[in-house]
């Protein structure tokens, strides 16, 4: 492949030593891990395919970018916490010389409720795709330049005909995975395959427990498990859902969507529900910890690049998606964070234990639903959702 030669060669000076995964509140200033990287004083330089379009190294970087409302070279992502490598953003800048911040979220309403206070900095934002129709509906974000983006066409057929976003006219899937448990083997005896290990937990694992701080994974996982369809908005079966999960309460050390890793990896708790690449990076601190996706079924999501509307530099974040599509970008993050990547010309520069792994990669057999939540689901769910809290 010498088409791409070039960014072998940064790849490499890049590669060496990875750095802790970073960690929510965490702020990647993105000069200091190029310091870090050393290529610091790196000039810049263009790559086949890599979508920049500043065809001459030197002072064409300084210039600004087409593509943007502000004319900077800089960009600023709002990722999930724990959802990337720490190579991906320095090797982009030292790309394209555009300067990038990244910001962390933990769970979808954080970040719906942040996007609807007001207009925000951030050029990229990630939510799950089963909020894309509300974001639509709320028009919080714009269409992609897709001439920007010709990488689209890397994308499995899967991610482009989608019911959210056919044709990705507005978003680019950043990974995908599931829902499950991850528990400690020393800790937990006997077999955990059901959703009864955190929802009804024994007694012996009191304060051992965590759930998603997530509305669709905390409803949606325990409808599955009373046997209910996963996107029921029936009064009768919420109010099931909510009793079992206010019983489940007792048990429960904490409901979160990012400290559960470093929690399971340390033994403080010995169960959580959590999603599956999480549970990966807690395996890989900790041996002892697996991830089961439970017998009755579980949840999938795709979690989706998007711009909001009116954001500074719209161009900049089409170039980053264009980057990430790239097979060896995709490769990177989906080694490091184990999710599943939406670009199969990835899997063939993945390690095999991963594209081999049915808990990364499920097949058909394994009951997994996507739900989405709009509308009257949203406001029902969320009224389930508050309920499990209420004092
Ligand atoms: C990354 C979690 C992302 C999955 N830590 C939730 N959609």
């Amino acid at each position: 492949m010498t088409l791409y030669g070039k960014e072998d060669r940064e790849l490499n000076l890049l590669m060496e030593d990875p750095e802790p995964r970073l960690r929510r509140r965490s702020f990647l200033q993105v000069a200091g891990l190029l310091a870090a990287a050393g290529v610091a004083g790196y000039a810049g330089g263009t790559v086949a395919g890599w979508g920049d379009d500043n065809p001459d190294a030197g002072a064409a970087l300084a210039q600004p970018l087409p593509g943007n409302r502000r004319n900077e070279r800089l960009l600023n992502i709002y990722n999930w916490s724990d959802y990337i490598d720490d190579r991906t953003i320095p090797v982009f800048q030292a790309l394209t010389n555009i300067r990038v911040n990244y910001d962390v979220f933990s769970s979808n309403e954080d970040l719906l409720a942040k996007l609807r206070a007001g207009p925000t900095e951030y050029d990229i934002i990630v939510p799950t795709s089963d909020f894309i129709p509300t974001y639509l509906k709320l028009g919080l974000i714009e269409p992609l330049r897709q001439d920007l983006i010709p990488n689209l066409t890397n994308l499995d057929k899967e991610f482009v005909e989608t019911d959210y976003d056919r044709g990705n006219r507005y978003t680019v899937p950043w990974q995908w995975g599931t829902t499950g448990i991850g528990y400690n083997r020393r800790r937990i005896a006997g077999k955990v395959d059901s959703w009864a290990a955190v929802f009804e937990s024994p007694a012996t694992a009191r304060g051992r427990v965590s759930l998603l701080r997530e509305v669709t994974d905390l409803i949606g996982c325990a409808l599955i498990y009373l046997g209910k369809s996963p996107n029921s908005t029936k009064d009768a079966d919420l109010a099931e859902v909510v009793k079992l999960l206010r019983a489940a309460r007792s048990r429960v050390r904490k409901f979160t969507s990012d400290t559960y890793i470093d929690e399971l990896a340390a033994s403080e708790t010995w169960v959580a529900q959590g999603w599956s690449g999480d549970v990966f990076q807690a395996q890989d601190q900790n041996a002892d910890i697996s991830y089961v996706i439970p017998k009755e079924g579980s949840l999938r999501f795709v979690d989706v690049m998007a711009i909001p509307k009116g954001a500074p530099h719209p161009g900049n974040a089409a170039r980053f998606m264009n980057y990430t599509l790239h097979p060896k970008a995709q490769a990177r993050i989906s080694k490091y964070v184990s999710y599943g990547t939406p670009v199969s010309l990835a899997k063939p520069l993945l390690p095999t234990d991963q594209t081999a792994d049915p808990s990364i990669y499920p097949p058909a057999s394994i009951k997994l639903s996507i739900v989405t939540l709009t509308g009257e689901k949203q406001q029902k769910w969320q009224a389930a959702y508050d309920a499990v809290f209420r004092a």
